[in-house]
């Protein structure tokens, strides 16, 4: 399927929506924060666990950690002794900042406001007079600037402290960190043009955000200089590692790929970058290879959550359908890049199928990721956990290698701020427009406002999604011409109803087009939120034989702690046939359990298999289910999404 651009050249519009993709040209166009408030519901409890959580959580640790007195060690010279963290821990900060950014234009919070000015003060006093700015190159008794771009995350770094500054161009502030991003990028220019250092950054990161930057500012220069990057890549400037060069994307040109490999976040931010440059230059046929690339990853290298990444040791995408549910990777940080990536197609394309990648990923990877608490993270969301692991500590740092449970801090910690500035900047995603109608692309509670071409339409969402399948929406104000009114009818919700003003509309396929007229309308959206059984390819072999289970946009998932005492998660089996309820907790299935016997050797003849009789199975119980992000919420326990199905098969009385 091709896509289209329809022409809405947006150029010169007196005010750019306060969002952090705003493209020139798309099918729609995003609607920002200032005219979407998420006021209550999951979103809304998660966006005040952002603010009063999360927020002050990655402060305290990041100044803890010394992340953020490396910049004052640059200052006072002794950062080449004393600087602790990763070699992008600088950019933890930014994505912070970002955060922080968002986080103050939603809530207009003045305390935030104050720390954000005071992080800000120390970043800016490390830069250099020419625009240079990192705490572990360059600085005296350390490497040299750009002598490890393998590994050193330099452009990495200044790509997210770039997007921190859109942030805050977009949220109306021409502060001390936006002049500190522009010198940033112009040095970038300077030294990387097309005529400097013949080198790209082992991590992706600064082409979406020199993209974005150049949107915001109308400077070409940025965008020309996120092509450089885009075409020099792929042509092996980077130096061969134990991973191969596709770890970094660096051994095919990015046109000649067929679907996303290597290392999963590198791949999935490069490909937002490509996407934002090709939609810049208007080049459909750019555009429209990136997002086969993409709907391939979707195909073939995608887990039921949404997750992305099979291995661990790489933190990259496997084979075509190399999808095992224990090692799965499912960065915290994919799940968001791959939001990214969607939302890019979406506003590119109109295609709400993106809206639906969206909704899975926000759901069952970013959502899964913090505590109840918003003071643990998870960093890998594998879809199955065998070992009851104990909690990390809850006041000391982890290792990755470690996160089998939610941790407080890690030494690699880039997910926990990418989180931040996801719950941030939610509403952004909310809904868009065109000079016609308003599609609603996530159901939330709150208030949307578009500005059409024939007036201002004004809606109030009320929902208990995913709780439950209603979806009310208000036209609280609209004008007395025609527009539209579009929702997105999620791929598992096929007996979707919509009625307005109690008639009922149709629907088809992923959408429901609805023509308006005038205020005081009343939509409403009935998604079907039965339970449903779902089976994988049968060409993911680690596990064929099993189902899982979700309802509406949630997986769910056993866990441990929810089976009868003395039950071990191994021997449950699931009826796949059997009865499915909604319950307050999550779902109630059909189970039977098994007795396996060790053998010294856990493999047989199949000669023999006529004459051996079934695994017998129990009696069926009531399995109970929980929807997969809250799991690891309540103490150890083992987990898994995807369960072994009964061969007895007679649904629980
Ligand atoms: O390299 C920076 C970040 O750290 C990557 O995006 C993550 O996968 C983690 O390795
Ligand atoms: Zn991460």
């Amino acid at each position: 399927m091709s896509m289209t651009i329809d022409a809405q050249d947006r150029t010169g519009r007196p005010a750019q929506p306060v969002a952090p993709v705003v493209p020139t040209v798309g099918a729609v166009r995003p609607l920002g924060i200032e005219r979407i408030r998420i006021d209550d519901g999951f979103w809304g409890a998660r966006q005040r666990l952002n603010q009063e959580s999360i927020i002050p959580h990655l402060e305290y640790w990041e100044e803890r950690a010394g992340w953020l007195k490396n910049f004052d060690a640059v200052v006072d010279g002794t950062v080449a002794d004393v600087r602790t963290g990763q070699k992008f821990a600088d950019s933890e900060i930014y994505k912070t900042l970002e955060a922080m950014a968002w986080e103050i234009a939603r809530s207009g919070d003045a305390g935030l406001q104050t720390r954000f000015d005071r992080i800000v003060a120390r970043v800016a006093a490390a830069q250099k007079p020419d625009g240079y700015l990192n705490t572990r190159f360059g600085n005296a008794g350390q490497p040299p600037r750009y002598s490890d771009l393998e590994w050193g995350h330099e452009l990495y770094c200044f790509g997210h402290l770039i997007q921190a500054a859109v942030a805050r161009l977009r949220t109306g502030h021409r502060d001390q960190l936006v002049d500190v991003a522009i010198k940033a990028a112009d040095h970038v220019c300077e030294v990387f043009g097309p005529d400097g250092l013949q080198r790209v950054c082992g991590h992706p990161e600064i082409e979406t955000a020199l993209v974005e930057l150049s949107r915001v500012t109308g400077d070409e220069r940025y965008l020309r200089q996120a092509r450089v990057f885009l075409d020099r890549r792929g042509h092996g400037t980077l130096g061969d590692i134990e991973f191969g060069r596709s770890y970094f994307q660096d051994d095919v040109p990015i046109r000649d790929n067929e679907v996303l490999r290597g290392h999963a976040v590198r791949a999935l931010y490069l490909t937002a970058g490509a996407i934002d440059a090709g939609i810049e230059e208007h080049d459909v046929r750019y555009v429209d290879l990136l997002r086969a690339q993409y709907d391939r990853t979707l195909a073939r290298r995608t887990y039921i959550t949404g997750g992305m990444g099979s291995h661990h040791q790489d933190e990259a995408f496997g084979d075509d359908f190399e999808l095992p549910p224990d090692r799965a990777y499912c960065e915290t940080c994919a799940g968001v890049a791959s939001v990214m990536v969607a939302w890019r197609l979406l506003l590119a394309t109109g295609d709400l199928r993106y809206g639906d990648v969206i909704e899975r990923t926000l759901y069952n990877v970013i959502a899964a990721s913090p505590s109840d608490s918003g003071r643990a993270f998870f960093y890998t969301n594998p879809l199955q956990q065998r070992v009851a692991a104990a909690a990390a500590p809850a006041d000391e740092l982890s290792l990755r290698a470690q996160s089998q449970l939610r941790a407080p801090w890690f030494e690699v910690s880039c997910c926990p701020p990418n989180v931040a500035r996801t719950f941030a900047q939610l509403a952004s995603y909310v809904a868009t427009q065109n000079a016609t109608g308003v599609q609603i692309i996530q159901y939330m509670t709150g208030d949307i406002r578009a500005e059409l071409d024939v007036g201002v339409v004004e809606l109030r969402m009320t929902t208990g999604y995913p709780d439950d399948g209603v979806v009310t929406i208000d036209v609280d104000s609209a004008p007395d011409a025609p527009w539209t009114l579009t929702l997105r009818i999620p791929e598992w919700a096929e007996s979707a109803v919509v009625t307005v003003d109690d008639a009922e509309v149709p629907v088809v396929g992923a959408r429901c087009t609805i023509p308006m007229t005038g205020s005081g309308h009343r939509i409403v959206l009935h998604l079907p939120m039965e339970p449903r059984i779902m089976e994988p390819d049968p060409r993911i072999d680690s596990v064929r034989g099993t189902v899982a289970v979700a309802r509406g946009p949630l997986v769910m998932c056993v866990e441990s702690v929810d089976l009868p005492v003395g039950v071990d998660l191994e021997s449950v089996r699931i009826d796949a046939a059997g009865a499915l309820a909604s319950t307050r907790s999550g779902v109630e299935a059909s189970g039977r359990l098994v007795g396996y016997e060790d053998a010294m050797w856990p493999y047989r003849s199949v000669a023999d298999e006529a004459s051996r009789p079934a695994v017998p199975e129990s009696e069926p119980f009531r399995l109970p289910l929980v929807p997969y992000h809250t799991w690891a919420n309540r103490g150890p326990s083992t987990m898994r999404v995807w369960i072994p199905r009964s061969h007895t098969g007679r649904p629980a009385a």
